[in-house]
């Protein structure tokens, strides 16, 4: 049976399982280093482990341009020096928009244009954010608990991580008052 031709549901809770079935992705501080600036830091927490930073499922449908995939994303409570757990953060490198819906923790959503102007927006449970097109984006976990949000965009979407890796994007990292923005677009 084709996956986006036939209905139907499922409970927020089996995506939290990971009992809706697609792909999935564990990403751990082995494969984020570069994505952090205190290099000392993940030195010492790889010497004693191999943390997952996040981890994500996802419901891919038909690659048909007016169809839609989606999933949820988990990003674990933590720091590497003063920044705090994040995701890797892309473009899409097409015209493609997405939708991410929060359903717990609390975190900040980073958008930088084209341009390299960064935008930041609260995320925590009940909270819609809009990412038009050409908006890279990326999650931070800035709380205790996991942040959990679920996510849709076009099943067509090319993701560009290239450019983040190439260029930098920026960070959130902990402060005596609670975090700031700290951008690193210029690296590279
Ligand atoms: C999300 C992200 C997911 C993981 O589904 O892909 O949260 O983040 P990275 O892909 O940046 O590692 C999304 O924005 N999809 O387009
Ligand atoms: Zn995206």
């Amino acid at each position: 049976m084709k996956e986006g031709l036939f209905p139907y549901i499922f409970d927020v809770e089996e995506f939290i399982t990971g009992s809706v079935l697609g792909g999935s992705a564990v990403k751990r501080l082995s494969a984020m280093q570069a994505y952090f600036s205190d290099k000392d830091a993940v030195q010492k927490i790889l010497a004693d482990g191999d943390p997952i930073l996040y981890e994500y499922w996802e419901k891919e449908n038909t690659a048909s341009s007016r169809d839609i995939s989606f999933g949820l994303t988990k990003v674990f409570p933590g720091k590497v020096g003063p920044e705090f757990y994040m995701t890797r953060g892309h473009y899409h490198g097409d015209d493609s928009v997405e939708v991410y819906y929060t359903l717990s923790g609390h975190g900040r959503l980073l958008l930088m244009n084209r341009e390299g102007q960064v935008m930041d927006y609260e995320m925590q449970k009940g909270v819609v954010n809009y990412i038009p097109k050409d908006w890279a984006h990326r999650t931070v976990n800035i709380g205790n608990e996991p942040l959990i949000f679920i996510w849709f965009y076009p099943s067509v979407t090319v993701h560009d991580y290239e450019t983040i890796e190439k260029y930098g994007f920026a960070t959130v990292v902990s402060t005596e008052n609670g975090f700031k923005v700290k951008s690193d677009v210029s690296r590279g």
